[in-house]
This record gives C-alpha cells, structure tokens and sequence, in this order.
C-alpha cells in the first residue's frame, strides 16, 4: 500500500473551466485517483481555485465589480462542474480562505526572517491616470526575446523567458491602451539562482527513479541552460495576500508564489474538516508519502523549479521538512475543432455547457482516449460521436446488453454454471484475468490514453469472444456449453467494469447495479467474482447513440470564421529553405490495412521517388495518374506504415472535409520549382 499526495494545478476564479482544462490537469488525475483507491493506496486528492493575482483583478475591471464577485462567482460554478463531471477530489478548497492566507505569510515570513528575501529597487510600469502599478498582465507587449506581441510585462508565455519591464517592446496598458510610463518601486526577490545546483540534482534524481516525462525534462533543461535569477515574489496590487512586513503596504504577495501553497492549505483544510487538523502533515512531511503533481505545460517551472526551490528553503531553516513531488506528468494541449480554445473569439465550449447538452461519460471517456500526453491534441465533436456510437455503444455497451437479455431469457437471470471449459474459454478467462495488472502498470506510469484503450480491447474481445462461441446455437444443441460462454461472459462484464470505473464511472456503478454485485479491489476484479446461481439485477441500456443532427447543431454553433492566429514570421532564407517542385504522378494504389494512406510513384524532373500521402479518403488512385502536383521536394525521408516516403505532396481541405491536391496546367514541367 502506498501513501499517495495527488494535486491538480488550481484553476483561476475567473472563468469557466473549459474542455481543455479537464484533458491537461483534470481528467488524467482524476482517473489515476480513483484507480488508486481501488487499488487499496492510501491517497488524497486535494484541490480548489485560485483566487489571487493579476487575472482576477482584470475580469473583475471589465465587469465593474470587485474582486470578490468574480471569485465567489466562479469558485462555484467550477466547482459544480467539476462535480458534474465526476471529479473526485477530497476537497475542492480556495485561495482566499484565512487558512491558506496564513500558510503564505508563515512562508513568506519564514523567508524573510532568515534572510533569504532581497530587497531591490526596480523600474515597473504605472499609470498615472488610474493611479497604479501594472505588474504581470495589465501590460501587453512584443517579447524581446521571440517577437512574440502578447506578452507581459516582465514574462513571455510564448518562449518563456523572463526580462526587465523596461525591455518589453512597445508596452500598452491593458486598462487604457496608452503606453504606461515607468516608476519606481521596490520589491523582494527570491533567490532562485541559489538552489538551481539542488534542483538540477533533484529533477535527475527522480527521473532517474521514477522516470520523468521528456516534455517536462527538455522544459526544466531550457531553465537551467539559461541559468536561475532572482524571482520578484512581491506586487504592487491591493488584491491578494498583504505582504507581511511594515511598510509594505500596498503590496502583496506573487500570486504563484502563494499559489502552489494552496495544496498545503487545502490539504489543511481537508483534515481539519475531517475533526483531525494535523493529520495534514502525514501527507506533505512524510518521507513515505509520494506526491504527484498533476498540471498542464503551461506551468511546469512553477511546480519543478519554483515550489521545490522554496520546499527546500523551508526545510533548511525549519524543523519541518516537507516532501517534494514524486512526479509531475504535465500534458500538452487540447485544441478544439483544429484551434486553440478561446472565449473571446467564441471558439470551444466550457464543461458546464457541454454538460446540460450530454452526459458526462462519453465526454470522459473521448478525452481520456485521446489525452494530449505527448502532443496537443483536438476535440472534434464528430470523432466525439464517433466515440460513443462506435465504441461505447456498439463494443462497451452491445457486450453488456446482449450478455444480459441472453442470460435472463435462457437462464432466469442467473449466473449460469461453468463446466468443462474450451480452449477458447480458457484463453478468454487468462485475458480477463491478465487485465488488472495490465492496466494497473500503464496507469502507475501515467499511460492514461493507453490504458483506456487497452480497456476497450478487453471489450472488443469480449465481444468477439461471445461471437465465436455462437452462445444462440449452444442454447439448442449444449445448454451447459451455452451457460458457459455466458458465465466467461458475465466475468468479462464485472472486469470491464471494474477497469473503466475511473474511466466512466456514472455508467460502470450502473453496470455493478446490474450484476448485483459489489466492486472488489483492483487486483482481484479479474478473477471469478461472480458464483453460479448468484442473481442478477435488471438490465438498462448504458449508452443512447448521438444522432447527426444533434452534433450539426454543435458545430453549427461555432463561429463560421474567427479572426485568423498570426503565424509566425520566417525570412526569405527560411522559406528558400523549402524546395517546392511539380512532380508528375505515374502510379498510385493503396495500401493495404491503411484507410487513409496512398503509394504514390512520382517524377521530379529525372528522379524518381515514392511518396505516402494521406489522401486515401479524397482520391481513387486511378484520379491521381498523370496529375501534375506540387511537392515539398526535400523533407527528410520517413517510414510511413513501413513504407519510405521521400516527399510530401500538398493539398487543402476544404468544406466538406475532403483533401483537394494542389495541381498544376499539364504544360508545367515536372521538376520546375515553385517559388
Ligand atoms: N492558476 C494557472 C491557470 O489557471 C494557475 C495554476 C496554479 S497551480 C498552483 O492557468
Ligand atoms: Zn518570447
């Protein structure tokens, strides 16, 4: 048994949480938390909003309202859809409770009275209009660094880096618009530089142990490489956490300075919910304990750099000591429709919204199946639907109810006995019983995407296997064989169950409901649970089919164009770099297995090549034959499905979704280039 300390990146009280939230932090964790219950680990999950800093301060500016509208607004609203959604925190917690300002301060103190913290003067843009500073977000402008337009005032989102306010760019305020001026003011500063030997060490430690994802290595590497500085961890805002010390006022604390604090104060306020306030601390100062933080890319310095850096300055100047995270397995992002989410240009839907359309679980279950663990990844409501009625419903729930109507009409809704088993049988029970740990291994190494689909291999087997056993002619020749097939069946069922509840687990309490059965510990919920005779409950239909009008009407919904995303700029030199040529198509076939992929035999003035390209859906080969089309003519070579590609082939999408090859008037030559 382990002792397990599970965080999710705590979201800002200052709009709704949307689908791409629940794939980075959420849903992943969500899923690792239930399974480790089951599993018998002793684990809380703790959570809960962030209340502070600069993104609370601006909603609340452009609605007019303090800050504490916006917060109280959203702490709910987020909280109900986190519940709706089936997250399972111990405790969804706020940053605004005394327990968490508090927890700051003796941080903050802490540091301050073993002279850690640094006073500086610094320059920091101010608008004399409104009469304030502008950290973070109030100022917007071009990165010195990448050129990037959106960045803040002192940070770029876009590359990372961190700089002095009076090196950003052409600086607007975000109140007014006006250039703000620069003043004066004076802040602390962490030494963050002082502790980048110990968390070089730290990171390797615990890749080297516990193995680390390579996105947050190659993350933590690009800091290092760059060498660690001194961080300001104060602000000139009257919203937040005053800052501890006389004659600071004015200022408060650095939201994320007190932000990834808010784990330890939830965790505080979930013991002392429980009747048992320091309990906390058998979590966060126990050696045995392993924490795991949850979070999306966009925050990894904050919780492998910054929050162990001050750990570790704790824990040199006090008796405490506290624990470090174990893992932070942070994800890409989840785009929508083939964009980034964004509120204001109306693209994407939030969990509350989605939630009054469809049920939680099928949404669960398409996100988990395609978490962006290695890459981003989209949600396109199609592939949504698809998910369901292919998957859900056709493999998941067909299984379950045909398993069931077969054993109530032929079997009085028993558990019918299992007697002389086949090969076959016994092939299915050594899978059932293979899964447990099958999937226990990929979800301890935070394989959630694989896991998932793993589980719905059990039930493409399950399926086959009831297929192959031809249960509907063993009833009339073999009633034994039948009941059988059908008691192998009603195992698979319980096991299925069992490994999709952290998955979907509205509809899988349903299924126990109908094997009248408990759920048993994880690695027993592959062996035979379910004795002959024992009675079963009634069956319902687990999963109703998503028709096409119902997904039209989403995607009708979306805005017909959003204001495009600017592309990056490249030189002249840069784009010189690719080599595009006509080359003549003179053969074309597909490739088997492959829906989507065609070889295509080509000519590039004298050379000839092979490329794969994925037109298989848009083209019969016969179409293509002595199509003069345009070619990247120099992209590596790649193995695509085993076959080499040595070029790419460019094409639109239009519309309808169908790819249109960019082509040229027969009378081009093949080889010319394309400039
Ligand atoms: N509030 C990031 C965000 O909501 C931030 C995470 C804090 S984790 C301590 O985008
Ligand atoms: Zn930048």
């Amino acid at each position: 048994m382990e002792k397990v300390l599970v965080t999710s990146a705590l979201p800002y009280a200052n709009g709704p949480i949307h689908l791409g939230h629940l794939s980075g932090a959420y849903l992943p964790a969500d899923i690792y938390v239930r399974y480790k219950r089951l599993n018998g680990d002793d684990i809380i999950y703790v959570c809960g909003s962030d209340e502070h800093g600069v993104p609370i301060t601006i909603s609340a500016d452009k609605e007019k309202v303090k800050p504490n509208v916006i917060i109280d607004r959203y702490h709910e609203s987020n909280k109900n859809a986190f519940t709706k959604f089936g997250m399972s925190f111990d405790i969804y917690s706020r940053t605004s409770l005394p327990v968490h300002h508090e927890t700051a301060k003796e941080f903050f103190t802490s540091f301050h009275k073993n002279n850690l913290l640094v006073e500086k003067k610094t320059l920091q843009f101010y608008d004399s209009t409104a009469n304030m500073f502008l950290p973070d977000r109030y100022v917007e402008g071009t990165c010195p660094k990448c050129g990037y337009e959106e960045a803040r005032s002192d940070e770029c989102e876009k590359c990372g880096s961190l700089y002095e306010p009076n090196e950003l760019i052409n600086p607007k305020s975000k109140i007014n618009g006006s250039t703000p001026e620069l003043k004066e003011t004076s802040h602390w500063y962490f030494p963050l530089g002082n502790y980048q030997e110990f968390l070089e060490k730290y990171i390797d430690e615990m890749n080297q142990k516990y193995g680390w994802k390579d996105n947050v290595l190659q993350y933590c590497k690009g800091w290092f490489k760059d060498g660690l500085k001194d961080r300001a961890v104060t602000r000139d805002l009257d919203w937040g956490i005053k800052v501890p010390l006389e004659g600071a006022d004015g200022k408060v604390i650095y939201v994320w300075f007190e932000a990834v604090l808010g784990y330890i104060s939830a965790t505080k306020k979930l013991f002392e919910e429980r009747g048992n306030p320091e309990l906390w601390k058998d979590y966060w100062q126990n050696e045995k304990t392993k924490y795991v933080a949850f979070i999306g890319k966009d925050n990894i310095v904050f919780h492998t750099i910054i929050f162990p850096a001050m750990l570790k300055a704790w824990n040199d100047n006090n008796e405490s000591k506290f624990i470090f995270p174990q893992n932070v397995p942070a994800n890409e992002f989840l785009n929508f429709e083939g964009k980034k989410f964004s509120k204001s240009r109306g693209w994407g839907i939030d969990v509350a919204e989605f939630l009054n359309l469809f049920p939680p679980d099928p949404l669960r279950y398409t996100l988990a199946s395609n978490l962006p663990e290695n890459k981003d990844t989209d949600f396109y409501w199609k592939e949504f639907q698809a998910k369901n009625n292919n998957e859900l419903a056709d493999i998941l729930g067909n299984f379950i109810n045909r398993t069931f109507i077969f054993v109530s009409k032929h079997f009085d809704n028993s558990v019918p006995e299992r007697k002389n088993l086949s090969e076959m049988d016994k092939a299915m029970v050594e899978l059932i019983e293979s899964y447990p740990a099958k999937i226990s291994n990929l979800l301890e190494n935070y394989k959630v995407k694989d896991a998932v689909l793993e589980m719905m291999n059990l039930g493409r087997s399950a399926n086959k296997y009831f297929n192959d056993s031809e249960p509907w002619k063993s009833i009339k020749s073999n009633k034994e064989e039948c009941g059988t097939t059908l008691n192998i069946c009603l195992q698979a069922i319980y096991t299925l169950a069992e490994m999709f509840s952290p998955v979907i687990p509205f509809s899988t309490e349903k299924v126990f409901k109908m094997l009248n059965a408990t759920q048993t510990d994880w690695l027993n919920s592959g062996k035979n649970n379910l004795p002959a005779g024992h009675k079963l409950g009634t069956s319902e239909i687990l999963f109703t089919k998503i028709e096409d009008e119902e997904i039209q009407k989403q995607i009708d919904k979306l805005p017909a164009v959003i204001e495009e995303e600017k592309d990056e700029e490249i030189t002249y030199e840069d784009f010189l770099k690719t080599k595009l040529k006509i080359a003549k198509i003179i053969s074309a076939e597909k490739i088997k297995k492959s829906d989507k992929l065609l070889r295509l035999q080509v000519e590039v003035g004298k050379t000839k090549k092979q490329i794969i390209a994925g037109i298989a859906k848009s083209y019969q080969p016969e179409e293509l034959l002595n199509k003069k089309v345009v070619v990247v003519n120099n992209l590596k070579p790649a193995k695509l499905f085993g076959e080499l590609s040595e070029g790419m082939i460019l094409a639109v999408e239009d519309a309808s979704g169908k790819l249109n090859v960019l082509s040229v008037d027969e009378n081009v030559k093949s080889g010319t280039e394309v400039r």
